[in-house]
């Protein structure tokens, strides 16, 4: 049996992070934990890009032109997306998360999706750093283990 998996070395990585600065009071809070991450497992700021849209809907978009700009290993989208305030919640957690999800299938791109989708603020709060983790510091992890793993595939490939 032949098994392939990413390690966790952040290394030499380069790192496209769109934000959004609508409920900016938690996607600073994801942002944080997503180079906190990055950094503790050996990459470096030098290597990441910081973008800022407006909102989560926004996301897609930003992350899109950063996927084609050849320039990063992997884009991560931080979002928080919080019921109580608005309606539509849904239809723009849908929106955005098939959006990523296309875009990491059509740029070949690992495009992590680090949107909170709370039903209230307090949910957001939990998952913005404190009793139920930090989102962004989870989708930063999944970014480094899928871009060491691609890179793995890519050299397993060319033996
Ligand atoms: N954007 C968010 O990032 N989070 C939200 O909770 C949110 N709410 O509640 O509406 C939100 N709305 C703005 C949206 O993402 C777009 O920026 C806006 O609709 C313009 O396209």
């Amino acid at each position: 049996m032949r098994e392939l998996s990413g390690t966790l070395s952040a290394k030499d990585m380069k790192m496209g992070i769109v934000v959004s600065r609508f409920n900016s009071f938690f996607t600073r809070q994801l942002l944080a934990g997503a180079v906190d991450c990055l950094t503790r497992h050996g990459g470096s700021e030098a290597n990441l890009t910081v973008a800022w849209a407006p909102g989560a809907n926004e996301l897609p978009l930003v992350a899109q032109r950063m996927a084609k700009s050849g320039q990063y290993d992997a884009i991560i989208a931080l979002g928080a997306v919080i019921e109580g305030a608005t309606p539509h919640a849904d239809l723009i957690n849908t929106q955005v998360s098939r959006s990523l999800a296309a875009l990491s299938l059509d740029s070949g791109l690992p495009v992590i999706n680090g949107v909170v989708c709370a039903r209230t603020i307090e949910q957001a709060i939990e998952r913005s750093g404190t009793k139920a983790g930090n989102k962004g510091s989870d989708a930063a992890e999944t970014a480094i283990e899928m871009v060491a793993l691609i890179k793995l595939m890519d050299r397993k490939a060319k033996a």
